[in-house]
């Protein structure tokens, strides 16, 4: 079969709008074969657009039969254009179908096919990325993609309401803002630079400028750990707020949760029931329990803890099971398992003003005060073993007057985990980047 040119033939209709009120009237749509099936006298065809599904029904008695010939020999995912007369039947998927008077093939499928798009054959997670587009166009991963687009327009619309301004910050830079161990290294023509791992150091210096910042960006962390839920690369929601403390961006944090989940609950009915979850519930504030408070919790749930020692992974997963279903804020770490930039609190180093936004056993944010003044800045990148010659540029900043500061980093794509509760981080990601997938 020949592929044949779009010419003149432009869409009238998507698949939704197709209603029976519609019945009599001549449409033409766009879209993918989904299924075909071929009872001899008569053939149905599902089409698929990028609004959902519309029944093409080809008869002996009403259908010229060079189309019914064009039908029996489609292939499944190919691309057609389809003219037609809309017609309201009871017995077809929602009322409506379109009886086809002239098919173009646009864009042949062949096979077979490495997936089954309709989604009746199961296919594990590494057979689905491989043929990614194809599996992106089953109803789920097509449902978390509009979610994820609402969710960020959602960030957005309620930080820019807030008086934010959205900045981009340079990808490709000359030092690590997160610690060196899990930089990418780039040739940068006759020297070495690296992929950001955030924009850290770029947004507490933007505060000087704009007081509120925010930026949408993607990050590289060369980490070897392969779980479900880290990536090499990630989609970070960073902002930063100038005259403010932790408790501050806290309070934006959780206010912006409950905004996206609104939003979403009024917007995104059709997606969550396609797979099939009922949001979170939050009641706000959420609760801020101190990183010590953990410490016990873990202890008294049989986990052994030390006050000072980072959280590993099966600690997080005993957490998971104490806060079920929960949002819920870890503040005042200790010091030491913070990045250079965070600020002690008070006059105790012991403890400083950071926190982390956790779902169940998943950490979603991090965030805290930064440390505002130059010698405290030079002294704290000394205790971590850096070399402040290497931040010039940075504290430079602090000669031009640095106010106090404060700021977060949201994981997107765990949040999108969070919300619809899904426990590989690959499944909310197009096209995910690990130690081992580099393709597609
Ligand atoms: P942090 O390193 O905790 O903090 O990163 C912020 C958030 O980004 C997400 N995240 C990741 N998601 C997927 N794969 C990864 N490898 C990965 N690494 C991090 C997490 C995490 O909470 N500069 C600070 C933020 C700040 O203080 O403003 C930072 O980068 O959801």
């Amino acid at each position: 079969m020949s592929v044949e040119f779009l010419g003149d033939w432009r869409r009238t209709h998507y698949s939704s709008v197709v209603t029976p009120d519609l019945d009599g009237v001549e449409v033409t749509v766009f879209g993918w074969i989904q299924d075909i099936r071929d009872h001899g006298n008569i053939i149905f065809l599902t089409l698929s657009d990028k609004e959902g599904l519309i029944q093409i029904t080809g008869t002996r008695r009403n259908t010229p039969p060079e189309v019914m010939e064009k039908m029996k020999s489609l292939s499944r995912q190919s691309a057609i254009g389809v003219k037609g007369v809309v017609s309201a039947r009871v017995e077809a998927p929602r009322g409506v179908e379109v009886i086809p008077r002239e098919i173009k093939v646009l864009g042949l499928a062949s096979h077979p096919l490495p997936l089954d798009p309709t989604g009746r054959v199961h296919a594990e997670i590494d057979v689905r990325l491989d043929a990614r587009i194809l599996d992106l166009r089953r109803p789920e991963p097509r449902a978390i993609f509009k979610v994820r687009h609402k969710v960020v327009s959602a960030i957005r619309e309620y930080l820019d309401e807030q008086g934010f301004i959205e900045v981009h910050t340079p990808k490709i830079i000359a030092t690590a803002a997160e610690g060196g161990a899990a930089l990418f290294p780039v040739d940068y023509f006759n020297s070495r630079a690296y992929l950001a791992q955030s924009p850290e150091l770029y947004k507490e210096e933007l505060i000087t400028v704009f007081e509120k910042v925010y930026e949408i960006g993607t990050y590289f962390r060369a980490e070897e750990s392969h779980t479900r839920r880290h990536l090499n690369e990630f989609i970070s929601v960073d902002v930063e707020e100038a005259f403010v403390d932790y408790g501050d961006v806290m309070k934006l944090q959780e206010d912006l949760l409950a905004y996206v989940l609104r939003k979403l609950s009024d917007e995104c009915m059709d997606q969550l029931n396609i797979l099939k979850v009922n949001l979170p519930k939050i009641v706000l504030p959420l609760k801020r329990y101190k990183y010590s408070e953990i410490v016990d919790q873990l202890n008294k749930n049989g986990y052994r803890l030390e006050w000072g020692e980072d959280l590993s992974t099966s600690a997080y997963r005993v957490l998971g099971k104490i806060h079920r279903n929960e949002f819920y804020f870890i503040i005042d770490w200790p010091t030491e398992t913070r990045p250079f930039y965070v600020k002690p609190k008070g006059d105790s180093s012991q403890t400083c003003e950071a926190f982390d936004l956790m779902y169940e056993w998943l950490e979603i944010t991090s965030g805290g005060s930064r440390v505002d003044r130059k010698e405290q800045m030079v002294e704290r990148l000394r205790k971590q073993g850096l070399d402040p010659a290497n931040f010039e540029f940075h504290l430079k900043t602090y000669d031009y007057g640095m106010p106090p500061h404060a700021g977060w980093g949201l994981g997107l794509d765990r949040l999108l985990m969070a919300l619809l509760r899904i426990g590989n981080i690959r499944e909310v990601v197009l096209f995910p980047r690990d130690r081992f997938r580099l393709t597609p």
